[in-house]
């Protein structure tokens, strides 16, 4: 079997923009021809897609590094070069994004089937042909195109379920997963036998619920001891938990105890136990099981709760009315919030400086590839440019040379102009 991996270190960088091009065109006869110099591709994006067919972060490990395509350079006859392609990384449904040097989740790849685009390639640069005027009737420069950066980033796959098993090692949680799912977990009479989350699809009374079976919960788990704690996130975006206790007794167990040391990690874990919970007590099918039920119950407290035997089949058809009559009343599963994406080394470079009463220009190459990341008719995206500019010192420089509430800032080579908010 594939080892499971729900964690994994990459690094991307999408692709460089083509350089402009130095041309002049060319005829038999013409003595000086214009210059024709066409601009530079686009590099291409990175862009990752959420997969329900896939279920392990593994790939990740063997491969590490991926890069989209450069774009090419700018041709004579105002030819524009060729732009890079797009790599588009599919991950399992689920899997979130962090910014490896601060650790904020950027992208919840929540939603299959929706391309995220993660880093934006370079703008190509513009041929020598943009840059002739009336008094530079033969400019020989052209520019270069946006140079990309890597960035490190860690996947972390958080599956997304509507139910979730936990409880005590040994319990019967697999085996409830593979009495009411077409899921087929290993199940065998000794703890830590599922050492991997496991999915599978309910179906009852015309209503379809995934459910994800996690490893056994032990005392600690919650602070990184024995397997629980890291599997914990697999049941982090469910909208219930099945709590599954052993009602037999075996071992010298109580099934109180137990259910109060799990809850207990629950709520170590981040206020886990606060979410919706339904108390399964299982194999009421062994002898001991029936001096235990009253106890649990009464521990159960507000709880619904359920008997049943995940052996013999007892109880579950009850206990998946309750879980369907249950999941109809609880709210659907949002993805989590998202922060910008703050690619801090590009903001080396730039100048400042007054041109004008009330006019100010901030130029440099990591201003334009700055506003090719913004998106101006987004109020959010508007809110990230802003406070990029206020990260980077911009702002606080504008400041300095005296710029006022309400003056006009020309941003990057081409001049867009902004109205200039502390
Ligand atoms: N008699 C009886 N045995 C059960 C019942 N449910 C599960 N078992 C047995 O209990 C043992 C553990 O079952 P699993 O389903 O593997 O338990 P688990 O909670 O998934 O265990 P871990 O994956 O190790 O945490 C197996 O031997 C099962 O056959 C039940 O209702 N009655
Ligand atoms: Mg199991």
């Amino acid at each position: 079997m594939a080892s499971f991996v729900d964690q994994a270190a990459i690094r991307l960088k999408a692709g460089n923009g083509g350089n402009g091009c130095v041309s002049f065109h060319r005829e038999k006869f013409v003595l000086n021809g214009g210059p024709d110099g066409g601009d530079g591709g686009k590099g291409g994006d990175i862009v990752l897609i959420a997969d329900h067919n896939l279920h392990t972060l593994m790939d990740f490990r063997y491969q590490t590094k991926y890069e989209a395509e450069n774009g090419e350079q700018g041709m004579s006859a105002r030819r524009t070069g060729k732009s890079g392609q797009d790599l588009v990384i599919r991950v399992p449904a689920g899997t979130i994004v962090r910014d490896k040097r601060t650790g904020g989740i950027i992208a919840d790849l929540f939603e299959p089937g929706e391309p995220r685009i993660l880093l934006r390639g370079g703008r190509g640069g513009h041929g020598n042909a943009r840059f002739a005027t009336a008094t530079r009737q033969a400019p020989n420069f052209a520019k270069p195109g946006i140079k990309t950066l890597w960035h490190e980033f860690i996947l972390e796959l958080r599956t997304i379920a509507d139910v979730g098993l936990v409880g005590f090692p040994n319990a019967g949680k697999s085996s409830l997963l593979a009495r009411i799912t077409a899921a087929k977990p290993k199940i065998a009479n000794y703890p830590f036998t599922t050492l991997q989350p496991n999915l599978g699809i309910a179906q009852h009374k015309g209503q379809s619920f995934a459910i994800a079976d996690i490893p056994g919960l032990i005392e600690k788990a919650s602070e990184g001891a024995g397997l629980g704690f890291a599997f914990l996130r697999h049941v982090e975006r469910t909208r219930l938990l099945l709590h599954v206790v052993d009602t037999s007794g075996q071992e010298a167990r109580d099934p109180v105890d137990d259910f109060t040391t799990v809850n207990e990690e629950l709520r170590r874990y981040g206020q886990l136990d606060e979410r919706a919970q339904i108390v399964v007590a299982n194999k009421i099918d062994l002898p001991d099981s029936g001096k235990h039920l009253n106890a649990l119950k009464q521990a159960a407290g507000d709880r619904p709760f359920f008997a049943v035997s995940a052996a013999t089949g007892e109880g579950l058809n009850d206990l998946l009315d309750g879980v369907v009559e249950l999941l109809s009343t609880l709210p659907a599963l949002e993805p989590i919030r998202e922060e910008e994406f703050f690619e801090e080394e590009r903001m080396i470079g730039w100048e400042a400086e007054q041109l004008d009463e009330g006019l100010f220009a901030v130029t440099g190459g990591s201003m334009d590839s700055l506003l090719d990341a913004v998106n101006f008719d987004s109020y959010q995206s508007m809110t990230w440019f802003h406070r990029t500019l206020r990260a980077s010192g911009v702002i606080d420089k504008l400041r300095e040379l005296g710029a006022r509430e309400g003056d006009t800032i020309r941003i990057g080579e081409d001049g867009m102009e902004f109205d200039y908010v502390e």
